[in-house]
């Protein structure tokens, strides 16, 4: 094809229509390259990548030291599945466990896998440890939550959207206020086998709880032998400045949901993380997956954790999210009626008077900024944790410009 062949967004835009599923409204912007902070569409213009796959690319795009993981790997193996042992799952588990101070992980490839999983891990333990009686586990999720597609969890939701028209739904689950310490120790009883929360929750807007709503999860759960089961799949790995959101009130869950980040923005990698007396409760042939812990995954997986082992980077998140903080905070009445920062992960919400998200989002897009509108009139900024201080300066500047227009 020549120069004048090649592809336009809209002659792409206008094939994806016909042959992909609408399960999604992207903005009108055909990627087609990425490095860094920075995509490229197909027409050569430049975005500055603000949403970062939701947090799957805390790295930026195609990180050097994860490619180069990868690519080794590539050239060795890159699937057995777990009929048989590869040289690569043992490291990459013992470093993960490492960094979340725990002793076992069992790995899977999404982030939905991961929650199923941990549903499946707190039922389990709830009848072979705790003596609940089988079939009577109840696991308590928050108002606002968001853990995924799959039917059981977006049975637990309370946003019509993700649920209506998918039922019938597993029954076992209870909502409960988020950020509600009273709440939850009224909740619990004696069939509850675990809580199930966002540290801080994601699609609902990077909704902060009140300080101190982690430390009462936690001993309310210590107290009535409850498992605390933390999804730190989008605020983990260094998104909110530590390697777990958790970290931020001091307080260590019995299982670790992780996902999107842990495969480096490259390829699908979660897991649960927990220690041997809970994850110890699944027996072989009880659980698994044809990918989960392949070797490709592994290798990236590793590479990934020992990025995060160091604690620069989530350093740099805190020191760079108090940047983008105070570079948000003079916008407040100004177009913007609040946010919410933590760590490189900021809630925008947008004065309606100005339009909705997602027409700002468009705006930004116009300007070569890329974020995600949600719910309405929030828009969410998750940069890659490499992003540079000037990077935000322009950013936050392009959407000051924005809400003038
Ligand atoms: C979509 C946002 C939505 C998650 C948490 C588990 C999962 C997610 C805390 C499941 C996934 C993604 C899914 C994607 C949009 C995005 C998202 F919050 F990140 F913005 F939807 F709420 N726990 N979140 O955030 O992980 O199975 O996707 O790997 O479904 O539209 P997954």
């Amino acid at each position: 094809m020549t120069d004048l062949d090649l592809p336009t967004s809209d002659a792409v835009i206008s094939a994806e229509e016909a042959h992909v599923a609408h399960n999604y409204h992207p903005l009108p912007v055909v990627v087609a390259e990425g490095e860094g902070s920075w995509v490229t569409d197909v027409e050569g213009k430049r975005y500055l990548d603000l949403l970062s796959a939701y947090s799957a690319l805390n790295f930026g795009h195609r990180h050097p030291a994860l490619v180069a993981a990868a690519t080794e790997q590539l050239g060795r193996l890159t699937l057995t599945s777990r009929a048989f042992h590869n040289d690569r799952l043992g490291a990459f588990a013992a470093a993960l466990a490492e960094l979340s101070g725990k002793d076992m992980v069992l790995p899977m490839n999404t982030g939905a896998e991961a929650v199923e999983t941990g549903i499946k891990v707190a039922r389990a333990w709830a009848y072979r440890v705790k003596g609940v009686p089988e079939g009577r586990a109840k696991i308590l999720v928050a108002s606002g939550n968001f853990h995924g597609r799959t039917t059981t969890i977006v049975g637990f939701s309370d946003d019509p959207q993700a649920r209506d028209g998918f039922g019938p739904f597993a029954p076992g689950f209870e909502i409960m206020p988020y950020g509600d310490a009273a709440a939850l120790t009224a909740a619990i009883d004696d069939d509850t086998a675990a809580v199930l929360i966002e540290p801080i929750q994601g699609e609902a807007g990077v909704v902060i709880p009140p300080d101190g709503y982690l430390r009462a999860v936690r001993e309310a759960c210590t107290a009535a032998n409850v498992l605390f089961v933390a999804d730190e799949i989008q605020s983990g790995l260094g998104r909110v400045g530590t390697t777990f959101a958790c970290e931020r009130e001091g307080v260590v869950p019995d299982l670790y949901l992780l996902g999107k980040a842990l495969g480096g923005g490259i390829l699908p990698v979660s897991a649960v993380v927990g220690d041997r007396d809970v994850l110890g409760v699944i027996h072989p042939g009880e659980h698994g997956s044809t990918f989960g812990g392949n070797p490709l995954a592994a290798a990236v997986g590793l590479a990934v954790v020992e990025m995060l082992a160091t604690g620069d980077l989530q350093r740099r998140a805190l020191a760079l999210g108090d940047h983008l903080r105070a570079r948000l905070e003079p916008l407040i009445g100004a177009g913007v009626t609040g946010i919410r920062v933590a760590g490189l992960w900021a809630g925008v919400d947008i004065d309606p008077a100005k339009g909705a998200g997602r027409e700002v989002a468009e705006r930004l897009l116009a300007r070569g900024v890329l974020v995600k509108d949600t719910h309405g009139q929030t828009i969410r900024m998750a940069p890659p944790l490499i992003i540079r201080a000037t990077e935000i300066d322009w950013a936050v500047e392009q959407l000051r410009l924005a809400l003038a227009d």
